[in-house]
């Protein structure tokens, strides 16, 4: 075995001498000549500089960006603009076993509408949980539009644990954003439809179809939505569009805008002009403006009507008791953003080139007068446009939507038609800067842009279209996220991030040190409920049991094999196996995948996950670990034997491919204690430096002495067959011994590589 290990000594000798050679090429590559073979100018150049991140380095910022049709959160670096996870949200994700194992298929159940799964999502808009207005990191909220549904993912593993579906509305799109502590996410419809979900009418459209807002309490404690003390307020059959929540001096408001609030229902296929006219007539439309608060102590003290068994404020008792109130917003508005003060929000008007700033403290005043321009055909008082605003700005043709930059007062504003992001002062109302981008820019993003502390330096363009800016990929072309420095006064493009995976709405960028999630799980975990597994295993207490009628399988899984290796079951039979992942080490994630039976499973290190499913089919089934885990890896298998029905387990022993002797025996007892040598002395290295102040070799050396105990435990087994003359099953214990001795220096080795990097140094003794 020291052969072995020196042959690697040797290996990793020649490849350090392979890369010295390949830098001294590199050296000899100048810059210069780099630049002009690539055709890059000094621009592209320090555009690189900014954005490129060496090996092992960390990004700034992390973005979550809604996947868009996909129905799932893309997660990336900033300014690398690395993509580090796709989160299975609304849609099945079989790498990460989400709507694979039993846990997660819970989750996205909860999904269900009316008991029909929705295995796709709309999302457009996440958000982050907020304490006092800032991003704590906690936890994250998306929307579905197309089936109103909100769910929500925990930050400390980033998996998806809950899914709610909107009991009234048939679309929503106002959604997903927190109030300023994160008691509530808002959700607002889009299309109007009735709110009891029955069969109306379009001839009763103004009567019977209806709005609405949707204020989702979250338990943060439990870090689920509490359905039970959610509510909504009606609105009219306006098309609620974008909400934002109100803070510092507008705290308890919230804010909605809409489109067609002509009412009009279309009829193209009777010679009707389409919706998108019958939209568009009149210069005005509605920013609904709720006061929150007040509107949670009326649903408290029994004001709210059921409706589908939810709570929902009606619009004449939310009139009555003023909590409702409207402000006309110009030109098919679209964007609703609060500034980080609290003090003013900005609309856009898409037809046209202003964006309109509102003052909340006019607002308010004209409220406190009941100073109000008009009343609504449903009774809600309108107050005056001119009254209501702080000032308008021509920013772009089709302007859209608005964030924030840490300088007060300079905001970035996204100008669809025009194919630019134009900077502005709203407090002086004055443009600042332009840039053009590529192309049809939707949404854009600040580093924490819509929390009460912007953070500047960088903004991305979402934007609709890419045409040419990627190598082509057939019709359907990824998506554009564009990102610029915002540092100087002048912005400066630095990086096009393909996005292949459905339409990103918007995206939300926190600060990476904000984020402090976890490793690993503890030993036996449903992720998915975060508690203990009740089918979790401990090692050496696997079984097979039959319980109720199905055959439950309690196994572990480390590297690099399943126990157990072979479970028979009779045809027709449920079977479920749980698995319990007992690996501690960083990264050692194993898989699970039954052939035929559509089961695969990932379980990252402590997890326990369940496939359950009938077997129905008689024969022989291989199942394997699907992560490539180890060197063993590929030996991580097993066997699903499903016998016809009727028939008897055939037992007995197994018989293998071969017999080993006492020759056998002796030759790979020495290689492990060679291989012993090596480790004592790895181990020797360790504990003579401080690896005690390395918080990463502290897990190391725990999971090596994890594999350790199991060779020692393999190593008793193998000496007392041999004692007993059994040199078969003697050798077979020793080479598990060995591959436990194998992994432990593996680990060790990785332990020692670290403390040689970070600059550990020696102890005395
Ligand atoms: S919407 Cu897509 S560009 Cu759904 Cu937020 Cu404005
Ligand atoms: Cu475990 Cu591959």
């Amino acid at each position: 075995m020291i052969q072995k290990f020196g042959k690697t000594l040797g290996f990793a000798a020649l490849a350090l001498g392979m890369g010295l050679a390949s830098s001294q090429v590199a050296a000899q590559d100048n810059l210069e000549k780099v630049m002009k073979e690539r055709g890059l100018t000094q621009k592209d150049v320090l555009a690189a500089a900014k954005t490129y991140t060496p090996t092992g380095g960390r990004d700034e910022f992390v973005a979550f960006a809604s996947g868009g049709q996909s129905g799932q959160v893309i997660v990336y670096g900033i300014p690398s603009m690395r993509i580090l996870k796709y989160i299975g949200v609304f849609t099945p994700e079989p790498w990460q076993g989400y709507g694979f194992d039993d846990e997660s298929k819970e989750v996205l159940a909860q999904g269900r509408i009316k008991g029909k799964d929705i295995t796709f999502g709309d999302t457009h808009h996440p958000a982050i949980s907020e304490t006092n207005g800032e991003y704590d990191g906690k936890f994250l909220f998306i929307n579905d539009k197309a089936n109103p549904r909100i769910a929500v993912i925990d930050l400390h593993d980033f998996e998806t644990k809950q899914i709610v579906v909107n009991p009234i509305l048939k679309s929503e799109h106002g959604g997903a954003f927190v109030s300023p502590n994160t008691d509530y996410v808002i959700e607002a419809a889009q299309y109007a439809t009735p709110l009891t979900h029955d069969y109306v009418p379009l001839s009763e459209f103004n009567d019977k179809y209806r709005g609405a807002v949707t204020y989702w309490k979250f338990d943060r404690k439990k870090g689920r939505i509490d359905e039970s003390k959610s509510f909504s307020v009606e609105l009219p059959p306006y098309s609620q569009d974008l909400s934002d929540f109100g803070k510092g001096p507008s705290d308890g408001w919230s804010f909605t805008n809409s489109f067609c609030t002509e009412r009009y229902i279309g009829g193209i296929e009777n010679g009707r002009p389409p919706f998108e006219a019958g939209c568009s007539q009149k210069d005005t439309d509605f920013v609904h403006m709720v006061n929150w608060k007040k509107a949670a102590e009326l649903v408290a003290a029994g004001k709210a009507d059921k409706i589908n068994g939810h709570d929902v404020l009606s619009i004449d008792t939310a009139v009555k008791e003023g909590i409702l109130f409207l402000i006309p917003e110009p030109k098919s508005p679209h964007g609703m953003d609060v500034s980080p003060d609290g003090k003013f929000f900005i609309v856009s008007g898409k037809l046209d080139t202003h964006a309109s700033v509102y003052s909340m403290e006019k607002i308010f005043k004209l409220i406190e007068n009941k100073d109000f321009a008009a009343k609504d055909p449903y009774g809600i008082p309108i107050l005056d446009l001119q009254k209501s605003l702080h000032t308008q700005v021509s920013v772009g043709l089709g302007p859209l939507h608005t964030q924030y930059d840490s300088t007060p007062c300079v905001v970035y504003t996204s100008i669809y038609v025009d194919s630019q992001v134009t900077k502005w002062n709203y407090c002086e109302g004055k443009v600042l800067d332009k840039i053009s981008i590529h192309y049809n820019i939707g949404h854009l993003m600040t580093m924490e842009g819509d929390s009460v502390k912007p953070q500047g330096k960088y903004l991305v363009s979402l934007n609709k279209l890419a045409i040419d800016r990627f190598q082509p990929v057939g019709p359907l072309h990824p998506q554009n996220h564009q990102l610029i420095d915002i540092s100087g006064d002048k912005m400066e493009l630095l990086y096009d991030m393909p996005l292949p995976l459905g339409e990103p709405h918007y995206a939300v960028a926190i600060k990476a040190d904000r984020l402090k999630p976890v490793n690993r799980y503890k030993v036996g975990w449903n992720s998915r409920k975060d508690e203990k597994s009740a089918y979790r295993a401990r090692p050496g207490r696997e079984k097979i049991v039959e319980e109720n009628g199905v055959v439950h399988v309690y196994g572990t899984l480390i590297r690099s094999h399943i126990t157990p290796e072979i479970v028979e079951v009779e045809e027709g039979q449920t079977v479920s196996f749980h698995l319990t992942n007992l690996e501690r080490a960083e990264d050692e994630t194993h898989g699970f995948a039954v052939n035929e039976y559509n089961v695969n499973l990932s379980a990252e290190p402590g997890k326990t996950v369940s496939a359950t499913f009938v077997a129905d089919r008689a024969g022989v089934f291989p199942y394997y670990c699907t992560e490539f885990c180890s060197a063993l890896h590929l030996e991580m298998q097993g066997y699903l034997l499903v016998r016809p029905k009727g028939t008897k387990a055939s037992g007995g022993a197994v018989d293998e491919g071969q017999t080993y002797t006492q020759d056998d025996y002796t030759k790979q007892v020495k290689t492990n204690n060679d291989t012993q040598a090596v480790i004592d002395s790895v181990v020797a290295f360790i504990t003579s430096r401080n690896f005690k102040d390395f918080a990463p070799v502290v897990a190391l050396v725990e999971d090596a002495t994890d594999q350790l105990n199991f060779a020692a435990d393999a190593k008793k087994k193998s000496e007392d067959y041999a004692a007993k003359k059994d040199f078969h099953n003697g050798t077979l214990w020793a080479q598990q011994w060995f591959q436990y001795q194998v992994k432990a220096a593996d680990i060790g080795l990785r332990a020692k590589t670290y403390l040689e990097q970070n600059g550990a140094v020696e102890v005395k003794k």
